[in-house]
């Protein structure tokens, strides 16, 4: 089971690294680690794990992140929908995953974006693509296309860039780190 003392910390090269391609079949190690991202996720969403074990809440997790240089990331994305308590709106493990094409329009969270690898805040917005698809392979090694839009695809954009070796910061503006952008929409 992963904890934070797990989680590679901005400084350590395997974040900076470009990761590599997981093979197929899946090794049994593979398998493990898929297992163990989603898991520390659930774990970190349930309020009291995560304040027993100081957790930070999770919604998604790059192999990168837990020292392991490979394509595969987990997204956790919960329901916030009032009656919707252990429902996610997005729950899946990428590997490989590619972005094929990305909207014109662009998103970006209100409060801009943090990474349970970066202990400090980073204030500024994160421009994003408010709609994205991404290539992947599933568990089976088969290729899927999934359709993202919104929260759900800022969060996929945050953990595609982990496997490249690029973290949230990079896309602040430096000199006018909220700086209002034109056909951007903002997701509070
Ligand atoms: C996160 N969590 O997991 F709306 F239940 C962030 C951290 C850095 C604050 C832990 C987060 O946004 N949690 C959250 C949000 C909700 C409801 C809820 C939990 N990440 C993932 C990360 O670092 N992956 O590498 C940072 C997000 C910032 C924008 C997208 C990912
Ligand atoms: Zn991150």
């Amino acid at each position: 089971m992963y904890m934070m003392k797990d989680i590679t910390r901005d400084g350590d090269p395997v974040l900076r690294k470009i990761a590599q391609s997981v093979q197929f079949p899946l090794s049994d190690e593979d398998k493990q680690l898929a297992h163990d991202m989603m898991e520390y996720l659930i774990n970190s969403q349930n309020l009291e794990f995560a304040q027993k074990h100081h957790l930070r809440a999770g919604v998604g997790l790059a192999a990168p992140q837990v020292g392991i240089s490979e394509k595969m990331a987990a997204v956790l994305v919960p329901d916030d929908r009032p009656n919707a308590e252990q429902d996610y709106l997005l729950k899946i493990t990428l590997i490989n995953p590619v972005i094929i094409s990305n909207s014109v329009q662009k998103a970006q969270l209100a409060e801009g974006e943090g990474c349970l690898s970066v202990d400090k805040d980073v204030p500024g917005y994160v421009p994003r693509s408010a709609r994205i698809t991404i290539r992947y392979q599933d568990f089976d090694g088969n290729t899927q296309t999934m359709r993202v839009k919104n929260y759900p695809a800022i969060v996929c954009q945050h953990e595609i860039d982990h496997l490249n070796g690029h973290l949230f910061y990079d896309h602040i503006n430096q000199a006018e780190p909220f700086k209002a952008t034109e056909n951007t929409i903002i997701i509070s």
